[in-house]
């Protein structure tokens, strides 16, 4: 552009608002594409009974957790607005998430009468109510979860409709393959797949294949999996053999890399079902090893505590092939994304990937792209004012070219798709 972004209020102003227009590659959400039909979720109700909402609930309500599952859809709303934003201010992050959805969608939240907010949400038409969503979300592509395990969703990926809306990309959950082996040997026969429980090579050859299909029906952008806190590596077990004879082979066949999301501990409290799985610390050495062991295969890396955050962007100085990305569950509320991103600038620059939306209701990418480009602008702002008062000129197109890498570039240039890359005229 040649022209600097000018003294510091309105240098500050620049960053926040190229921040708050730049569009969003949200790499990891829960969300569907159109045509998965009935899993897409966009109602009021399903923001309303969103896990975090569900478990913020329960700190409140006297109901039996049974008797809480046995309410319809619309009862659990019902119960969640009366504990949560009618007996008690909702201030808590995931509660005021809700509140900020419902006002930028132009419902009149200073009303507390939830029937008057659901008959003028649904009468919205849901193809209609997901585009606005993701237009005021600014998100360009977003990459689904996706699970050949799951029937409802495979029938779409073999009718070959999966990938019709070119902005919903696919990543190829592997969950039960590393954390519930007999599970998964027990489903890949009914997909075609002869493998048994025993490691024999004629299993590992049938797995391999299998991931190999997927990806290619799905085309998939990565391999995923989460790990409890407590995964090592390398260690004589079934997870470091899977990685090794199995996962990393594929993944450098296909040229994709392998997301680790590390630190949940499963069901804690079994009774809130979805809502009743906890954060754990990990050890970073995991990490490490596979980096150095396989230089040549590239790592997307995010962690669920908060005392891993600092090693893992230390560790990130130390591997290119290590990608970290994301505020992660729990650590998606102010303090911990301001904190976090305030240390991985310090310490990576520009080159991570700040954060992904992790939604699983539409309206939610609302919500978490407002906030996070909130704090982001902030952290950003302040980096670039410090950065003039060393005499540098900042440019605008130089903080219009981070905030692509932040936002998009780095993940697509990782995953080695520059094409996809957002160009300084879509911007
Ligand atoms: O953030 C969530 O909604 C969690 O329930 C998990 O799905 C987690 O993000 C995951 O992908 O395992
Ligand atoms: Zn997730």
């Amino acid at each position: 552009m040649g022209t600097t972004a000018g003294g510091t209020s309105r240098l500050r102003e620049s960053v926040k608002r190229i921040v708050r227009e730049t569009p969003v590659t949200d790499m990891h959400t829960h969300l569907f594409a159109p045509a998965f039909g009935g899993l897409n979720l966009y109602s009021l109700d399903d923001l309303l009974t969103y896990h975090y909402l569900t478990a913020e609930t329960m700190r409140w309500s006297d109901l039996p957790y049974e008797q809480f599952w046995s309410l319809s859809k619309r009862g659990q709303a019902e119960h969640i607005w009366q504990q949560l934003f009618t007996a008690h201010s909702p201030i808590s992050e995931a509660t005021g998430g809700l509140l900020q959805v419902m006002k930028e969608l132009g419902l009149d939240t200073s009303s507390r009468d939830l029937e008057t907010h659901r008959s003028a949400w649904d009468a919205w038409d849901a193809g209609a109510h997901v585009e606005q969503v993701l237009g005021a979300a600014r998100v360009r592509d977003l990459v689904m979860t996706n699970d050949p395990f799951d029937d409802a969703e495979r029938k779409v990926w073999e009718a070959g409709e999966g990938r019709k809306d070119a902005r919903f990309h696919a990543a190829l959950r592997t969950d039960p393959l590393l954390n519930d082996w007999p599970a998964a040997a027990r489903k890949l026969p009914e997909l075609g797949y002869q493998v048994s429980e025993e490691w024999s090579e004629e299993t590992k050859a049938e797995v391999r294949r299998f991931l190999r299909e997927w990806i290619g029906k799905m085309d998939a952008l990565y391999l995923a999996v989460s790990m409890p806190g407590d995964f090592v590596y390398p260690a004589d077990d079934h997870r470091s053999r899977m990685i090794d004879e199995v996962m990393i082979p594929v993944c450098r066949e296909a040229g994709i890399p392998f997301a680790l999301m590390i630190g949940v501990r499963r069901g804690v409290n079994p009774g809130l079902r979805l809502a009743g799985d906890m954060s754990m610390r990990s050890d970073t050495g995991a990490v490490e090893a596979l980096c150095r062991r396989y230089p040549e295969q590239k790592f997307l890396v995010t962690m669920l505590a908060r005392e891993n955050q600092h090693e893992l962007a230390v560790l990130a100085r130390k591997f290119r092939n290590l990608m970290i990305f994301g505020c992660w569950w729990f650590l998606h509320v102010e303090s911990m994304m301001e904190e976090m991103t305030r240390f991985r600038v310090e310490l990576l620059g520009t080159s991570f990937i700040p954060q992904h939306s992790d939604c699983r209701v539409f309206g939610q990418l609302i919500y978490k792209w407002g906030r996070s480009r909130e704090i982001i602008g902030r952290v950003l702002a302040d980096s670039y004012e410090r950065l003039a008062g060393t005499g540098w000129r900042v440019e605008e197109a130089d903080i219009r070219r981070d905030v692509r890498d932040l936002f998009g570039n780095n993940f697509w240039r990782f995953l080695g798709r520059p094409e996809k890359a957002l160009q300084e005229e879509e911007a």
